[in-house]
């Protein structure tokens, strides 16, 4: 089902219209409402009324995490505090999180295109959605709550993490439709297999999974294991949450929702645009948003965008599955290696679980690279020859595909921590 036609089938020209439109009138409300943005834009000599098309975005300057940080919390918003009912924040490593705030408009888009995001991957108001994504700060849990409400679907807002609980409800109330992060999904099936459940005795059918990288291969490998269909959903804070883009059945891209947030393409290293199918850094222009829309916003996702028409009968552009992120990368011994082509080597191999780490460290003036993976316990108790060889076959698979030499450590089932929202994949230790 397409929740709404009007909005995600026009032709390419409407959408530029109503682009265009919206655009005008985004960058009207940051320059009267967002001293930063005015000040952004008199430094470069821009008025409002010098923007006409949605063309023109590449005259506007960028906008990048540190310039929430720096103005922090509220600095950014362009609606005055009565007008705001919620606020979201992310995590960070370090120093202060990211604040992003929602007025009641806002939070109505914020539905709506999760909403969008459920029907486009197959779910109805007949539904039982379980979100296990955190609630709280975290916009996963409370964005595909509104979302699946507004769907009309009847949600189990357990949140993250109580996995029995999870095993319990799926069973009890029947749940349909799983959303949470693709790592805790494979623990979940994991966490099933152990607990005896016939996966295919549920009637779980949809799998919506995001907010980390996660590969084809781990989809195939979670989809076979829970015996259901799943789906990459795509977002940030900055932008909205979880809804921004999804995959459909298709499975060649997710369409973003673009009459709401309009993507370009850049040069990571020249911040130039990059033509339609080239792949870059993610940067979008809220259209709509009233507490806090931004202006190029600078995702440091590497993507790339698809405008060609899809066999799902949606129109909207699509932007390719993020395979990570530029500071995702890891420079090891001059190659660049993500951590994505890691797991997706992994999984080739059918002795390998989905449950691994990445080790960087340095030896004298040498980088290093620890693949931690854990495989079948009975391949523990077989003869020590074939652990070896398993190892011998793990190792030679990687690095045939990332150019390098890495050190393979074979490891007991459980021994990497689970996570019970974004997986930590990496461990630096050279910084
Ligand atoms: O992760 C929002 C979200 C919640 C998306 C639930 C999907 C589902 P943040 O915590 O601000 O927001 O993190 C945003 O997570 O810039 C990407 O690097 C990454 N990310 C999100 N979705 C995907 C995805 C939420 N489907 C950052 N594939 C983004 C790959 C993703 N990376």
């Amino acid at each position: 089902m397409i929740w709404n036609e009007p909005k995600e089938c026009m032709s390419r020209d409407e959408m530029h219209h109503l682009q265009s439109a919206r655009f005008k009138s985004v960058i009207n409300r940051v320059y009267h409402n967002v001293p930063f943005y005015r000040k952004k834009m008199q430094q470069i000599g821009i008025e409002p009324t010098d923007i006409q098309t949605i063309e023109d975005i590449v005259s506007l300057p960028f906008t990048t995490k540190q310039d929430l940080r720096d103005n922090y919390p509220f600095g950014l918003f362009a609606s005055p505090k009565s007008e705001v009912v919620r606020f979201h924040a992310s995590s960070g490593t370090t120093g202060k999180p990211t604040v992003v705030g929602y007025t009641r408009k806002d939070i109505e888009i914020f539905s709506e295109v999760v909403a969008r995001a459920l029907a486009c991957a197959g779910a109805t108001k007949e539904d039982t959605v379980q979100v296990a994504f955190g609630y709280g700060l975290f916009t996963g849990g409370l964005g595909l709550h509104y979302g699946a409400e507004k769907l009309g679907a009847a949600v189990v807002p357990i949140s993250g993490g109580n996995t029995s609980k999870q095993l319990q409800l799926l069973q009890d109330f029947g749940s349909t439709v799983l959303a949470s992060t693709p790592s805790y999904a494979a623990h979940l099936s994991e966490s099933m297999t152990e607990s005896g459940i016939d996966a295919s005795k549920l009637p779980l059918r949809i799998g919506i999974f995001g907010a980390e990288p996660w590969t084809p291969a781990l989809r195939k490998k979670i989809e076979e294991s829970l015996e259901i269909t799943a789906f990459d959903i795509y977002g940030l804070s900055e932008i909205i949450g979880p809804g921004v883009a999804v995959s459909c059945k298709a499975q060649d891209g997710l369409h973003i929702a673009e009459d709401h947030f309009f993507p370009e393409i850049v040069s990571p290293e020249t911040l130039q645009p990059l033509d339609v199918g080239k792949t870059g850094e993610l940067v979008f222009t809220t259209l709509t948003k009233e507490a806090m829309p931004l202006l190029r916003y600078r995702t440091r996702d590497l993507s790339s965008l698809n405008d060609s028409p899809c066999q799902c009968g949606r129109s909207n552009i699509r932007m390719a599955k993020i395979y990570g992120r530029s500071d995702d990368m890891l420079i090891i011994r001059g190659v660049n290696v993500f951590p994505s082509q890691v797991e997706s080597a992994l999984l080739e191999i059918p002795e390998a679980k989905p449950h691994y780490q990445l080790i960087v460290d340095r030896q004298g003036t040498m980088d290093t690279l620890e693949v931690q993976v854990e495989i079948d316990d009975k391949c523990f108790s077989d003869e020590l020859v074939q652990l070896s060889q398993i190892n011998k076959k793990i190792k030679h698979h990687i690095e045939s595909i990332l150019g390098i030499s890495v050190i393979l450590k074979l490891v007991e089932h459980k021994t990497i921590q689970r996570s019970e929202g974004k997986a930590r994949r990496v461990i630096d230790r050279r910084v």
